[in-house]
């Protein structure tokens, strides 16, 4: 079996429940479609995790690109060199992080070995930002946040680093015929608010579009599906 998640945010209890929950079989695969670091307190426990379970695939959310490109810095040591080396972009970019949540996710790797660090930073690098995935008969695109700037036929190599990345979605617009997309990033119950619907931390399907976060990160749900079945589970 397949199964996704994504947003985990730092949660720790929500990623061991899911795990118990799912007992992953050697021929099993969870893909965790990105964010699993920030606001809460353990993303870095939880990526460490993640790393070791060859049955855990990651996908690159936006928090994974803001701490991949924020943490060789600082890791620097700080001198009156490097600081004056860090440019008003870096400092942006620090500043954005800390503000999303960042602190939790800097104070774990502060708790690491240098070289378990470095082992942290090459697992962010080599996340992947989209996968294609056939299962139970259907065919599914997965990202972090759906895809912007959609066109039918636009090969996904073509977009860009932030089209999967920061993309706010329309759940209710048409997408491929014949094919899933799938993310997480926006919370389903702001989807389902901003569609005037009842708001529940759900899956939420519409069409061929499928919305996963259920808010894990702010105090909700961790949902998971099952791409064979698209059964659901919650934890
Ligand atoms: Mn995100």
């Amino acid at each position: 079996m397949i199964y996704v998640c994504s947003d985990i945010h730092g949660r720790y209890d929500k990623w061991r429940a899911l795990l118990a929950a799912l007992d992953l079989k050697p021929d099993d695969e969870l893909i965790v479609l990105g964010d699993v670091i920030d606001r809460g307190e353990d993303g870095i426990r939880i990526l460490r995790e993640m790393l070791q379970h060859p049955n855990v695939v990651p996908l690159l959310g936006n928090h994974e690109l803001n701490a991949a490109l924020c943490i060789p810095k600082l890791l620097r040591e700080i001198t009156d060199e490097s600081l004056a080396a860090l440019d008003g972009r870096d400092i942006a970019a620090l500043s954005e992080w800390l503000q999303n949540g960042g602190g939790p996710t800097l104070r774990g790797l502060r708790e690491i070995s240098p070289d378990e660090r470095e082992e942290v930073l090459d697992y962010l690098r080599d996340m992947e930002l989209y996968l294609e995935v056939e299962a139970g008969g259907r065919s599914f695109v997965l990202t972090h946040a759906g895809l912007d700037h959609f066109e039918p036929d636009k090969p996904l190599e073509d977009y860009e680093l932030l089209d999967f990345l920061l993309g706010r979605p329309d759940p209710a617009a048409e997408i491929w015929p014949d094919k899933y997309l799938i993310y997480g990033h926006t919370p389903t119950r702001l989807l389902r608010e901003q569609m005037g619907e009842p708001i529940s931390d759900e899956i939420l399907r519409r069409g061929n579009q499928i919305a996963i976060d259920c808010g894990c990160g702010y105090d909700g749900r961790l949902g998971c599906l099952c791409l064979d079945t698209l059964e659901e589970r919650y934890v």
